[in-house]
């Protein structure tokens, strides 16, 4: 018998959303398991060098730490099936991919953990049990918890700023419902790697929490169906009456998709221009040497950095992880010849976004031995 891969994972973990829908719409067999299972401390995390989730072995007993390179380990070996091949739906793929894995944290740590009436119950369950039962394990949950319980202020919510974070996300769930209502996944028929990113925040916290949940099912069905949908191994598409299979043709972008992203662009774009200047700041004050890690535990801890939104002052970690991920949707960009770059560019004029083409780091992220490291 071959031996699956095994997906070191859980249920509530916003990161591990994205690696396991990945894994079931390619059909690839996996075996989930929490890092409190027999073997990670020892065998796991040498090779993965971090405790985060997901993290995959491989039947060969390869170890691959980070959503991002385990798709892309499998997207490198079976030919790139949820890249589109026109250059605005790939920059459109791509940017999703950044947006979900660092642009709706606000949100995302909002809902789960400024609603304790409707879902610490839950929550706790989950933080629970993702550990063996051993006489420290209810003290180890409410440490692991209270580590957590402020990650919405870390992320900006205040109880200034709530009411403007609760507003952009409702305009941004009604733009996406929109979209969902023409097509089962962002870019048509099928998922690209922008809608594994966006799942990622869509799925453990606002798409299953209780409190977030029951508003995505009765604001935005459609959303609610699109998350099931990506839990799926099948197309999962009865309500749509003329559906194809492939990526939308002539690299089309559809309206309703533009839609949504120019209510992401609102803060997104304000935000990672205010995180730039402050990495880029820090980078010039404490020059890390090449090779040192750039994202996680082992990397220096870095701040936030501040930014307006509808008059209102955000003040959020800055995180380099966000531009490792834009790094990939510039590099998309320069290497387009000359008319899809103009086609990229009137796409994202269009949509507020333009902006993030230009918006770097002065140093680039690379990855070395399961990190990101700066180069
Ligand atoms: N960039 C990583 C982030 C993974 C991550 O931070 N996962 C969280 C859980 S959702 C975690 O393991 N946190 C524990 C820690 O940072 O020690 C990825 O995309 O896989």
């Amino acid at each position: 018998m071959t031996e699956n891969h095994k997906l070191y994972a859980i249920t509530h973990s916003l990161y591990s959303g994205r690696a396991r829908s990945y894994l079931i719409k390619q059909g690839i067999a996996f075996q989930e398991l929490s890092t409190g299972h027999e073997g990670f401390k020892a065998e796991v995390l040498p090779k993965g060098k971090l405790a985060t989730i997901p993290t995959l072995v491989t039947p060969e007993g390869e170890v691959i730490r980070d959503g991002a390179a385990i798709i892309e380990h499998f997207e490198a070996a079976n030919g790139r099936p949820c890249r589109p091949a026109g250059p605005r739906q790939q920059i459109i793929s791509a940017l999703f991919d950044v947006i979900g894995n660092d642009g709706l944290l606000r949100p995302a740590m909002h809902y789960r953990w400024n609603f304790p009436e409707d879902n610490l119950e839950f929550v706790r369950y989950h933080f629970l049990h993702s550990q063996r039962d051993t006489p420290q394990r209810e003290e180890k949950t409410e440490a692991m918890m209270n580590r957590m319980r402020h990650a919405g202020m870390i992320f900006g919510v205040t109880d200034q700023t709530r009411d403007l974070v609760e507003s952009l996300y409702l305009e941004y769930l009604d733009a996406l419902n929109a979209h969902f209502e023409q097509y089962p996944y962002l870019l048509g028929w099928r998922p690209s790697v922008g809608d594994f990113g966006l799942l990622a925040p869509m799925y453990a916290h606002l798409g299953r929490d209780p409190h977030p949940a029951r508003l995505m099912q009765q604001r935005a069905t459609r959303v609610y169906r699109w998350v099931e949908r990506m839990n799926r191994a099948d197309q999962d598409a009865p309500e749509y009456f003329h559906a194809a299979t492939d990526f939308l043709p002539d690299d089309e972008v559809p309206e309703t998709l533009l839609a949504v992203l120019r209510v992401l662009a609102q803060d997104f774009v304000p935000e990672t221009r205010a995180a730039a200047e402050f990495i880029n700041a820090w980078l010039a004050q404490n020059q890390p040497q090449a090779g040192e890690p750039a994202v996680g535990r082992l990397a220096q801890a870095m701040g936030t950095a501040e930014f307006t939104l509808r008059g209102e002052t955000i003040t959020a970690l800055a995180q380099p992880y966000r531009f490792y991920l834009l790094q990939r949707v510039q590099s998309i960009y320069t290497d387009l010849d000359s008319m899809g770059r103009a086609a990229v560019e009137e796409m994202l004029d269009a949509c507020g976004m333009s902006a993030i083409l230009g918006t770097t780091l002065d140093r680039r992220i690379t990855r070395s031995d399961n990190l990101e490291v700066w180069e």
